[in-house]
Order: structure tokens, then sequence, then C-alpha cells
């Protein structure tokens, strides 16, 4: 007869098909959701994600489990899934979320880059920027873009990672915390991730096998264990990256740089495009705020706001 142990809290590292990697002190457990839903299950269209807690009924022989409950989250990263017309949480509990863009192939493209900033500020997840292929030379535009999200607080890399340029600095940078790696197809997320957690990538080619039936893509998001004792997650590559629909409001207080400004406008429902008595569109013509991120703002006022 099998033992009966209270409820442990463990670590959602991965989940595909309903199958739970869950990690318990330092040993995976393969687990399943106890009943078709759980009480915690709040009409999410997926239940957990990477980085979730969760409370399992453990069998320590067979390295299996049943999830009982999931906890609270610290918050989530969230995208639009526009072929499920609905919300998908990519990770939970995060410390910090790292878009990745590159020099080239392909080129560096910021509508990207700021609607996953936009996605962070929203979740109260605080964000970087790497700039990966650093050894195809960026041009002078991507470097000042890179000073402005510097300016703007975000923390900024550059690196190679096929030649282990500036990784050092990431791991660095990133010591003990859960990072999520979000980025278009081709960027580098799985050579960064290689190069920051050695042999994961060839984890991901193993788990697509086992669970992907031979898709060549990642379809879903996987988390290792950070040398420094973190998490490292890394996320499918999207061609776009969606919002969840905003208030307007909500959307100009996730640009660091339009908040001040924003809260002097002659109307408090001002949506920063054409109003008079604007405060926001005088900081872009005084040079205050960059035309390319005002240029993203409009896009997604136009794209994700009711
Ligand atoms: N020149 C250069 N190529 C890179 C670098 N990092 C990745 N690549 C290449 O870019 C392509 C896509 O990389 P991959 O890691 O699969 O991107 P992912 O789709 O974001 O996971 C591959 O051919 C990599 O070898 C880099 O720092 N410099
Ligand atoms: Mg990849
Ligand atoms: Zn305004």
């Amino acid at each position: 007869m099998s033992e009966k142990h209270a409820p442990q809290l463990g670590r959602v590292l991965h989940g595909i098909n309903n199958i739970f990697t869950v990690r318990v002190e330092d040993t995976s457990y393969l687990c399943r959701l106890k009943g078709k839903r759980l009480s915690s299950d709040d009409r999410r269209y997926n239940a957990l994600a990477p980085g979730d807690e969760v409370y399992c009924e453990l069998d320590v022989a067979q390295l299996t489990g049943m999830i009982t409950e999931a906890a609270p989250r610290r918050n989530a990263f969230v995208r639009w899934n526009p072929k499920r017309n609905a919300p998908q949480t990519i990770a939970a509990n995060l410390d910090l979320v790292l878009v990745l863009a590159s020099v080239d192939t392909p080129p560096f493209r910021p509508r990207f880059l700021d609607a996953v900033l936009v996605a962070a500020e929203h979740a109260g997840i605080a964000a970087g920027v790497v700039l990966n292929k650093f050894d195809l030379g960026p041009d002078e535009e991507v470097l000042e873009r890179m000073a402005v999200y510097a300016s703007l607080g975000y923390t900024v890399f550059g690196c190679s990672a096929v030649a282990g340029k500036g990784v050092s600095e990431i791991l660095k940078a990133t010591r003990d915390l859960a990072v999520l790696l979000v980025g278009q197809s081709g960027v580098g997320k799985s050579t960064l991730l290689n190069a920051l957690v050695p042999g994961a990538e060839a984890k991901i080619g193993d788990l697509s096998a086992k669970y992907n039936r031979g898709r060549h893509t990642t379809r879903f998001a996987a988390a290792f264990d950070h040398p420094e004792a973190g998490l490292i997650i890394d996320s499918p590559g999207v061609r776009e990256f969606n919002l969840q629909l905003f208030e307007a409001g909500e959307l100009s207080y996730t640009f660091p740089e339009m908040r001040e400004p924003a809260t002097r406008c002659r109307f408090s429902t001002c949506t920063h495009s054409h109003e008079p008595g604007c405060e926001v569109r005088a900081a872009l013509e005084d040079g205050l705020i960059h035309p390319d991120r005002y240029e993203s703002y409009l896009r997604l006022l136009d794209r994700s706001c009711i």
C-alpha cells in the first residue's frame, strides 16, 4: 500500500498535454491535475504555466504526483493568443522579462519589443532588452534605440550568443531570479538559453520529440535551473506579440516616459493621439519622448485598446 503524504509545495517547470513537470525540492515529478479543473482555476485558458507554485500529492517511488491546488500567483506574464481567441499565461511568478532582439536576420523590430515591454509593465514585472547577434554589427539607429530603453530604466544587454560574448554579464545580472526569455523566432533565444544553461536546448529537443510528435518548433514554455540558483524560462517564438485589450488610460501608463506628462493633459480621458492640450504630444515635440516609441504607442492604441 502506498503511503499517503500531505500535499507538498512545488514549482511547475513545464506542462504539455496536461502532464506537468513539477519540482519539489531537488526532484522533478510528472504530475497530473486531480480532477478536470483546479478549484483555483478561474476560467483561465491554460490553468498552469511554468513558474506556477502548486500543491501535489506525491508518489515518491514512482516520481509522479497529483496536483491538488495552485498557489496564488505573484504575477503572470500574459499574451493574447489570436488562434484561440483567449489570453495565454506564458509564465508566472517572474522577477524579470528579457525581450530579445537581433541586430539582423531577423531585422530589429521595435514594435515587437515595445509590445512585450508593455505586457511586462502591465503585469508589474521588471523588464530588460537583450540585443543579440552583436557580431553582425548593430547600426547607429539600433544603438540609439538601446540607449532610449536604458534611459527609460530597462536593463539593456548586448551579446553574441553564438560567440558566447556578453553572456556572463547576463548570467551575473540574473542570478537568483526567475527570468523569462521572449522574442520573435530566429532572434537567438535557444542559442542564448543554451549559452546560459548548457544542455538546455537538447532537453527542449527531447521534450518536443516526446510530446510534440515531431513538430520542429517548440510550442510550450519550459523552465530550466539557472546555474546561479534562479530559473530561466524559454518561451515559444511568435511572429507577432499580441496584447490583451487595454483601456486607453492603462496603455499610456505602461509607457514610463508618458506617465508624468499624461497626468497634465487637458482632458482626463486624453488618448494622446489627437486631443488639444495633450502634454504627451507636447513632450514628443520637445524631444522628451522618442518618436518611434510614440509610434509604437499609437499602433498599440489602435490594435489593443477598447
Ligand atoms: N550571427 C549570429 N547568429 C546567431 C547568434 N545567435 C543565434 N544565431 C543564429 O540565429 C539562428 C536562430 O537562432 P535560434 O537560437 O534558433 O533562435 P530562436 O528561434 O529565437 O530560438 C540560428 O541559425 C543561430 O545559429 C549570434 O549571436 N550571432
Ligand atoms: Mg528556439
Ligand atoms: Zn494627452
